[in-house]
């Protein structure tokens, strides 16, 4: 048909995937919408969540206004304003504000709605904005902050094995991840590993959809990760298999280490993390046997207190095997420290250094701030405690402000509300953090009702203000040719002009890609093992789990048709989620009179939420699981689980606990409470 366009762009939602795709324009409207079938990762597939993105981007609930409150906090009555009347409040509001408070007293509080480099927070979009305000920082550790500092503390870089090279693989150890959920793209390299003999081990105290379709399952106690595996070295070091050579060459502070491995035979291992010691065993004989090995850790491990020094251990398999020298083997945790654009956070236009403020941290530190500007986040479903934000948030005297496509419980609770633009209608540059590739999102339609970028949003607001700094008004493209001029080598020849005729580029790294098989980007150029006595750091579930009033350990992994909080307002996804449940064990069901079916609330010291229970072996005795993503506003109680998650920090990069809390499970009465 005539006026047919295709136009390529790639998915911006926080996934290791990082999909490309084809969105087919028929006179101005977007009507297909497609994973791109020339990229080698995505290979023409979206998933359950994305294959409804257009009719999300179409959703009667769409934000298209600014608005102004009407009613209460909370209440989500707004009116209808102009952008002009928006503007014309915000800027006298963030004058005043500045004046009297200070500017540190505004947190633009950015989460992870888009992994942009223009519109999220990728490149923090708004940042040059806010240091010319004199604004708080914003320090997002509520996702791998945990697992990339500790990585980094050992590699000098996250960044590892390209995921691709799992095709390479003879033994694949998916461990504390759930691809077939959270990123199904990885699935095709581990069944081509597979069709040439590797075996599939999932290390998960859940049973989960990757666990059902691994060779193997073990059950591991929840925050004992580096104790299985100092286990698993042990028998290494038994079987005489570690790579003496790459030890010497490219490590640091192997003597220290070895005896720590000497320190947790089998037995010891089996006892912390309850799994049987044959199958611990087992797995190091195989795992001293088998070149190539890869890993495939993400962030399920490092969302517990001693999470990053289990990523670190993990990581040290490989130094010890020497698989960093193979095709095929290492770890992955994620890619992104092999992207090296030009990101540069603009301190220069900071008047004077500004405080950071921690992302998980909103509960408590909500009190010291005058404007919450929220943008691309939803704490109230997605942020540790958020009872106490619930609270912070109805506060008169804090204005808040959220840029949104849809009306979510934080929204509720905004002054004023913008209207964001989404994918499919703005400009953007992306990675993805589980391969290595670069793509560019052109934009595909005009935005509908008032929608406005997030970069465009920033240059209205300060020209509003009067702003003269020049740099705050670079367009898309500006930006996008600053991120790329960057003189690293994986990005020579990488340029604006390419990407936007060709969509993705490859960076320059080899393929098979062995990051460290000459040594790592530290500076001593090796790696460093964990220092004595600290490499297992026992999280608080593993430390007091099965004990007290709160004994079950409550993980809170990735629901499979909900992005985080988003798409769970979409009615075809939200039916499929079904209404939120609390996996038990049947063990554990018995002994508090559980049932399939029955409304039960998980509840401890900070607050609670309701679920329908479903008993099942899936979880091990002492865990129960409930998926993150239900908005509070949809369920029964009005909570989802995150009323109960601490706002503790894991030990590295004060990175989130959403997996180590510990929770009771109490029937509701017969009456059918809160359904
Ligand atoms: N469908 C869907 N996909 C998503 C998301 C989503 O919400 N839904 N979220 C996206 C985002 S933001 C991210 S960061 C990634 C996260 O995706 P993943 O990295 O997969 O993270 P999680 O789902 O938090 O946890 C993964 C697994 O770790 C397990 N786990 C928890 N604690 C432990 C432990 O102590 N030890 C071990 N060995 N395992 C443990 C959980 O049971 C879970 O099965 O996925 C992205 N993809
Ligand atoms: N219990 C529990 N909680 C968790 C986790 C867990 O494992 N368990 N996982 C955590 C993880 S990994 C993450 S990453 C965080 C995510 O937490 P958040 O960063 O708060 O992400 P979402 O909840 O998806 O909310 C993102 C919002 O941004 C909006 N948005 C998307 N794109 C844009 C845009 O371009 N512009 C604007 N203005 N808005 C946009 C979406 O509509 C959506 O409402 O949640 C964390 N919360
Ligand atoms: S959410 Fe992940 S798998 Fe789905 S389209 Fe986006 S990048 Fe691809
Ligand atoms: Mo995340």
């Amino acid at each position: 048909m005539s006026g047919e366009l295709r136009v390529l762009g790639a998915c911006p939602l926080d996934c290791p995937d990082g999909c490309s795709w084809v969105v087919t324009v028929e006179d101005g409207e977007a009507v297909k919408l497609r994973g791109n079938p020339d990229h080698p990762y995505t290979r023409g597939a979206l998933c359950v969540k994305v294959n409804r993105y257009l009719e999300h981007t179409r959703a009667d609930d769409r934000i298209l206004y600014p608005m102004r409150r009407t009613g209460p906090k909370g209440s989500g009555r707004f009116e209808r304003i102009s952008w002009d009347e928006a503007l014309d409040e915000i800027s006298a509001r963030l004058r005043g504000i500045v004046e009297e408070h200070g500017g540190e007293a505004i947190w633009p509080y950015q989460g992870t709605g888009s992994l942009g480099y223009l519109q999220g927070c990728e490149g923090a979009a708004g940042r040059r904005f806010w240091n010319v305000l004199g604004a708080s920082k914003h320090w997002l550790n509520i996702c791998s902050s945990a697992g990339t500092t500790g990585l980094t503390l050992s590699n000098g870089t996250a960044g590892g094995m390209d995921t691709e090279d799992f095709a390479l693989s003879r033994l694949i150890l998916l461990w504390g991840t759930n691809p077939l959920t959270s990123g199904h793209h990885l699935w095709k390299f581990v069944q081509e590993a597979r069709a040439n003999g590797a075996y599939v081990v999932a290390i998960d105290p859940i049973r989960t959809r990757t666990a059902d379709q691994a060779d193997e399952h073990l059950a591991i106690r929840p925050g004992t990760d580096a104790a299985l595996a100092l286990g698993l070295l042990n028998v290494v070091l038994a079987e005489g298999a570690q790579d003496e050579e790459y030890l010497a060459a490219h490590t640091e502070g192997w003597e220290a280490f070895r005896e720590e491995i000497l320190a947790y035979p089998v037995e010891r291992v089996a006892e912390i993390t309850g799994i049987p010691a044959e199958a611990v065993h087992s797995l190091g004989t195989r795992l001293a046997r088998t070149r190539p090995t890869a890993i495939r850790a993400t962030m399920g491990i490092q969302r517990h207190e001693g999470g990053g020094t289990a990523m670190r251990t993990i990581n040290a398999i490989a130094a010890v095997t020497g698989d960093w020298r193979h095709p095929g083997g290492g770890v992955a945790y994620s890619t992104s420290g092999h992207v090296h654009l030009n990101i540069d956070p603009r301190d220069d236009l900071l008047a004077r250094p500004v405080r950071t403020r921690t992302m998980t941290r909103l509960a408590s530190e909500l009190e010291s701030v005058k404007c919450l500007w929220v943008y691309g986040a939803n704490p109230l479903g997605s942020t540790s405690d958020s009872g106490a934000i619930r609270r912070g948030l109805a506060r008169e005297d804090l204005f808040t402000v959220v840029m949104e496509h849809f009306p979510t419980d934080t929204v509720d609770y905004a002054d004023i509300v913008l209207p964001a633009t989404m994918q499919i209608e703005h400009a953007d540059l992306h990675a993805g953090y589980g391969h290595m590739y670069l793509h560019w999102n052109e934009p595909a339609v005009e935005p509908p009702g008032e929608c406005l970028s997030t970069t465009e949003t920033f240059r209205r607001l300060a020209r509003h203000m009067g702003m003269t700094e020049p740099s705050l008004y670079d367009s898309d493209l500006e930006l996008a040719e600053q991120l790329l001029a960057s003189d690293h080598p994986s990005l020579e020849g990488v340029t604006l002009d390419r990407l936007r005729k060709e969509g993705w580029v490859r960076m320059n790294y080899p393929k098979p890609f062995t990051p460290f098989a000459e040594g790592f980007p530290t500076r001593a150029g090796r790696t460093r093992f964990p220092s004595r006595g600290k490499a297992y750091v026992p999280s608080l579930s593993a430390r007091e789990g099965g004990r007290g009033p709160y004994p079950l350990t409550l993980i809170t992994p990735a629901a499979h048709t909900f992005l985080n909080t988003t798409f769970a307002n979409n009615p075809e996804l939200r039916r499929r989620a079904k209404d939120p449940v609390v996996l038990v064990n049947p063990a554990d069901a018995a002994a508090r009179g559980l049932e399939s079916g029955r409304p039960a609330r998980v509840h401890n010291g900070g607050g609670e939420f309701l679920a329908v229970v479903e008993v099942s072996d899936r979880v091990a005795r002492g865990v129960v699981a409930a998926p993150k993503g239900h908005w509070p506003k949809h369920v029964p109680g009005g909570a989802n689980p995150n009323e109960v998650v601490r706002e503790a920090d894991a030990d590295h990069g004060r990175g989130a606990v959403y997996h180590d809390n510990l929770v009771e499970v109490t029937a509701c009465p017969a009456d059918g409470a809160g359904s």
